[in-house]
């Protein structure tokens, strides 16, 4: 059929079978850290600063030359994710400013030629595999500070003058072909030089017919996939090189920003929202629509009661640190996650015959038969019904202390769980169910 031949399409022709056993880790790990690390960080207003603002290259370079992330601990930043649950990490190795993280023989753009003189990504990555998270990188397909990359929609010097004559003229002399090869060499370096790497996040291509965007054909997609498969065979990668569908290779869909209610329509598809604290991926000082605690977890529980991932981005300050901010949030999400993880991890939407009770989300581990309920909600009356789950449930407890929670039918296929008055001390508490 039209699927397997797409399957078989597939670059280095692996099986439905082979595809989720590679990715077992990550549907099972379901929450995961990005980092967003640039000179943009020194801006402190948004990681496209440089677009947003229109900069030159020669504007943009006080940025580099004051680059020096004096307190830049990774090990702080791995502990940190791995006490608020998050199982995998991917830290932005180039953003669309250009600058590398990492030591490139390609260019001179680079961490080490700063006053930080260090290879971030090479720290970054022992630092997390320390803590025993698997470790990703973010490569932006697109750089706005590279002589041959040809202008784009989004590049910092075509925001001003969007004419054709202007492209033209930004253009000369720019050799494309260049570029690819850069971009190439570039994610060769990155899948050779850091040991075994878990995750590719490239970023980003134009949906069809923009004007001046850019998309597979730009990339050399297929052949840089290729050469990513064979150099890492087991990582993982996801869908923004401007292919079509799955048989290109790419391993998951990223909804981005999206709010909870949308993420029901990925439901039986492989997935990651990415997502951030704030507006901002990058470090912005002076922004303030930060996400409360309650956002963030319903973020989380309603990525995995409908069958995907989460990736909560953290943007690090210029001198190499979470702020207050993100330091507070990861503690709240550590608090919950410590007492409430068995209801993320290994788990999915619920069966279908299981009807969602009022004011509440569920998760369900198909291994241990668990379904957990998330009361959003905490019923004044001390009863939660459970609609149709007459005969299914054969033990019910609080999922943070394990305290029983005892139950009775209520009615021909109902049952009505009995609840202390006192609500558990968690903004959105658990009920674990052993089902029959
Ligand atoms: O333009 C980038 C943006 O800065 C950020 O890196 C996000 C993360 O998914 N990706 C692009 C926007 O989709």
């Amino acid at each position: 059929t039209s699927s397997v031949t797409a399957q078989k399409k597939r670059i280095g022709n692996e099986t439905a079978e082979q595809k989720k056993k590679r990715m077992e880790w990550w549907t099972d790990a379901r929450f995961g850290m990005f980092i967003h690390w640039g000179l943009y960080s020194l801006a402190a207003r948004h990681e496209w600063v440089k677009h947003n603002e229109h900069m030159t290259n020669e504007q943009y370079q006080k940025y580099f030359d004051m680059y020096n992330p004096d307190h830049f601990d990774p090990h702080k930043w791995a502990r940190a994710a791995k006490a608020a649950g998050m199982k995998y990490a991917v830290l932005t190795t180039k953003h669309h400013e250009g600058f590398c993280l990492f030591d490139s023989k390609y260019t001179d753009y680079k961490a080490t030629n700063t006053k930080a003189k260090r290879d971030l990504v090479k720290e970054y990555v022992q630092a997390f595999r320390a803590e025993g998270l698997k470790v990703g990188f973010y490569y932006s397909l697109l750089d706005w500070h590279h002589p041959d990359y040809t202008m784009d929609d989004a590049h910092p010097l075509t925001q001003v003058d969007t004419s054709q004559a202007n492209y033209d003229k930004l253009n000369k002399g720019r050799d494309m072909n260049k570029y690819r090869l850069y971009l190439k060499n570039q994610v060769r370096e990155l899948m050779t030089n850091y040991g075994k790497i878990d995750i590719l996040w490239l970023d980003w291509s134009w949906d069809k017919g923009a004007k001046h965007g850019k998309r597979d054909k730009d990339w050399d997609a297929v052949n840089l996939l290729k050469m990513v498969r064979q150099l890492q065979p087991g990582i993982i990668v996801n869908n923004r090189l401007g292919l079509e569908d799955y048989s290109d290779g790419a391993d998951f869909v990223t909804p981005e920003q999206v709010s909870t209610k949308e993420l029901e329509k990925y439901k039986g598809k492989t997935w990651e929202t990415c997502q951030t604290f704030s507006g901002s991926w990058g470090y912005y000082r002076d922004e303030n629509t930060w996400k409360t605690h309650r956002q963030l977890l319903d973020l989380l529980i309603t990525s995995v009661s409908n069958g995907g991932n989460l990736i909560l981005n953290v943007g690090p300050t210029a001198r190499g640190e979470f702020d207050y901010r993100a330091t507070n949030a990861l503690d709240s999400l550590a608090y919950w996650m410590h007492a409430n993880d068995k209801a993320i991890y290994n788990c999915t939407y619920a069966p279908a015959d299981f009807k969602v009770p009022d004011n509440t989300k569920l998760t369900y581990n198909p291994q241990t038969k668990r379904l957990y309920v998330h009361l959003y909600e905490y019923p004044a009356n001390g009863k939660l019904e459970l609609p149709g789950y007459k005969g299914k449930v054969k033990y019910a407890q609080f999922l943070n202390d394990y305290s029983e929670l005892k139950y009775e039918s209520s009615g021909s296929n109902d049952l009505t769980l009995e609840l202390p008055k006192s609500k558990p001390r968690y903004d959105i508490p658990v009920v674990e169910l052993v089902l029959q």
